[in-house]
């Protein structure tokens, strides 16, 4: 199945709530990145736990180990079920963060490649195969890989195998739900639903994909 995650990137509680209260009954997660929770506070993640949801902090976690562990055990404390980290920091680091995760019963998924048109600069020429190498070697409980480039992702799906694989890019950024339909076992969407004059709408489309 592919889960479908929103990316509940508003910027009020209200607002936050309002829309994840509509789109519960169509959604498998919530993923809370810095827009939110800079505007409101990390507890925001305890009324969001009342839709019985799992939560999934996008902080794409990118430090030393140590300080990894320290924002890791701030996320987890709070609720949330899994934590989002970068790769390029290296395997100490990600090994704090997949450490912490495991510790506190959550999951860890370290960004492989981004979705953005920039990300090519960096993220191609071997270094997102890597990663994705090192986050399965390292036992993260999977990888975020770009909606907008499918065949990157049947590139990626080669190296972590069974590992998961979920996706942002879809919709706003111009990624196909229909084309990773097999490929990942979730996708991340954003502004296609949330900006929806009526969000459970939105959601409610992809239910295809989540067969
Ligand atoms: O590579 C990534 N691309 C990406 O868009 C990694 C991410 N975590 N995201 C996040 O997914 C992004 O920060 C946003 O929260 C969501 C996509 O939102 P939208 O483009 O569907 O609005």
């Amino acid at each position: 199945m592919t889960e479908l995650i929103l990316a509940l990137d508003v910027e009020g509680r209200e607002e936050a709530l309002s829309i994840a209260g509509q789109c519960a009954p169509h959604i498998d997660a919530i993923k809370l990145g810095y827009p939110l929770i800079l505007s409101t506070g990390l507890q925001i993640a305890r009324e969001l736990a009342s839709f019985g949801l799992p939560l999934i902090a996008d902080f794409k976690v990118a430090d030393i180990p140590n300080t990894t562990l320290l924002i890791a055990r701030q996320v987890f404390a709070h609720g949330f079920s899994a934590i989002i980290c970068h790769g390029f920091t290296g395997s100490d680091s990600i090994a704090a963060c997949i450490g912490s995760a495991h510790d506190a019963g959550g999951e860890c998924y370290v960004v492989a490649e981004m979705s953005h048109p920039g990300a090519e600069e960096f993220y191609h020429g071997g270094t997102a195969e890597r990663i994705a190498a090192l986050a399965a070697c390292l036992g993260a409980d999977g990888i975020i890989a770009p909606a907008t480039r499918p065949d990157r992702i049947v590139v990626l799906r080669q190296i972590v195998g069974d590992l998961k694989i979920y996706s942002p890019g879809v919709g706003a950024q111009g990624g196909d739900a229909a084309m990773l339909a097999g490929l990942v076992d979730g996708i991340i969407v954003g502004r296609q639903i949330y900006e929806a004059p009526d969000p459970a709408a939105a959601a409610a489309q992809f239910a295809p994909f989540r067969r």
